[in-house]
């Protein structure tokens, strides 16, 4: 899997405390590439299977002009986490432009919308942003979450929706 978002909305964050349960405060710039590996258990419901995956996650540096390396990085993604700062709104202006282009690559892969910084906005305004997103026609958003890389809020529930559509049968 894959994140993608404009510059600064917390995809490094994201990633950091998934995998390494960390937030900090001072900004740290990814150089190219980053894949980070986490293993991870689901639970098959109705069979109450449990089952070990590993979950390789792809991080963009975001200075890199993302049409021009897009291809090779999202190409085989079998699914993306498309990342905005609700702090400001032009990077959530900017998810379906993010979202045509992975769709172009990886039609049938599934994607999840994370409104992330969540703690930096009132309740109010941040249902309001979710109303404006909701409203994005597209098949393949398997669901719409507001996360904080900064205090964890639905961290787990991004990646982990995302496992679970990876393994489904079909
Ligand atoms: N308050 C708050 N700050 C965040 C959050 N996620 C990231 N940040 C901060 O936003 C800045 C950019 O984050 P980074 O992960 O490097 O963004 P990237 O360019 O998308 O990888 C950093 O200073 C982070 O500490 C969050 O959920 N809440
Ligand atoms: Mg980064």
């Amino acid at each position: 899997m894959c994140l993608i978002g404009d510059f600064g909305v917390g995809k490094t964050s994201l990633i950091r405390r998934f995998v390494d349960r960390q937030f900090s405060d001072q900004y740290l710039s990814t150089v190219g590439v980053k894949i980070s590996r986490k293993n991870i258990e689901l639970v098959e419901v109705k069979q109450q299977e449990k089952l070990d995956l590993q979950l390789l996650i792809w991080d963009l540096e975001g200075h890199t002009k993302f049409k021009a390396i897009a291809p090779s990085y999202l190409q085989g993604a079998s699914g993306a986490v498309i990342v905005a700062d609700v702090s400001r709104q032009e990077t959530i202006e900017r998810i379906p432009d993010h979202l045509q282009l992975f769709a172009s690559i990886n039609p049938k892969s599934s994607v999840i919308l994370a409104l992330n910084k969540s703690d930096l906005i009132d309740e109010d305004k941040l249902a309001k942003l979710f109303e404006l997103v909701q409203d994005l026609p597209h098949e393949q958003i398997l669901g719409i979450y507001t996360t904080s890389a900064k205090t964890g809020k639905d961290v787990d529930a991004i990646f982990q929706k995302l496992a679970y559509k990876m393994i489904e049968p079909g």
